[in-house]
């Protein structure tokens, strides 16, 4: 039985998951989840009532969360691309990592997007400003981690710059990384020139016009 993942090719934590696939070529089913399509769409809440992308099927076993999604791969189809090392005390690098770029980059990011889409009388100001304070800290704190590091946790490409790479493209555009911080623009240029996310974000252009704030005409 092939794998399938419920996902598309636009959403930040899909993209995630796309990049862990790709780095190590493993084959899969897309069941695109494309607004309009009821069927995929029922599957997708049949499998996961929390309605959220991605999900991964992988021989009847339901597979949930970006992050345990690559935990499962690395485990049941395991490549020459080790996106988690071996060494347990590397590995936890490299979560802690994954859990800055989910907590502090992606979730304040998400925020200020899907304000973006409420009905006016119904925006969280506060929350929203509270959001690019946090993204505004989380850039600072970045850019001095990311100081002579040239991936996110270890000396290998891994699931922390799996998580990285989506989670600083769409914030970038959402709220600007300051100039300043050159170390995180740097970062996101070597993630953008990766050949597995060089790849999702070209898979990803035809579907710009989607972006709620209006993408800009960059990567
Ligand atoms: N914690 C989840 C987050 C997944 C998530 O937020 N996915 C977004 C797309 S990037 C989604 O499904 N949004 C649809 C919705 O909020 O209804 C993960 O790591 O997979």
């Amino acid at each position: 039985m092939s794998m399938k993942l419920y996902a598309h090719p636009f959403s930040s934590y899909c993209q995630k998951v796309l990049i862990a696939l790709y780095e190590n070529d493993i084959p899969f089913e897309f069941r695109m989840l494309a607004p309009g399509d009821e069927r995929v769409a029922a599957e997708h809440e049949t499998l996961w009532p929390l309605k959220r992308m991605p999900v991964l099927v992988d021989e009847g076993r339901t597979v949930v969360e970006a992050s345990i999604i690559i935990e499962h791969l690395a485990l049941h189809h395991p490549g020459p691309v080790r996106l988690i090392p071996e060494d347990a005390r590397a590995a936890l690098d490299v979560r802690m990592m994954d859990r800055f770029f989910d907590n502090y980059i992606m979730t304040p990011m998400q925020k200020i997007v899907s304000d973006s889409i409420r009905a006016p009388e119904r925006r969280d100001w506060q929350g929203v400003t509270d959001a690019r304070d946090l993204l505004d800290t989380a850039y600072r704190w970045l850019d001095d981690a990311m100081r002579g590091r040239r991936w996110a946790a270890a000396d290998t490409f891994t699931l922390a710059d799996c998580a990285a790479a989506p989670a600083l493209f769409y914030a970038d555009w959402t709220h600007p990384i300051g100039d300043a911080f050159s170390n995180v623009h740097a970062y996101r240029r070597r993630l953008l020139a990766w050949p597995s996310f060089a790849r999702v974000v070209d898979e990803a252009r035809p579907y710009r016009p989607l972006f709620p704030l209006g993408a800009p005409d960059r990567d």
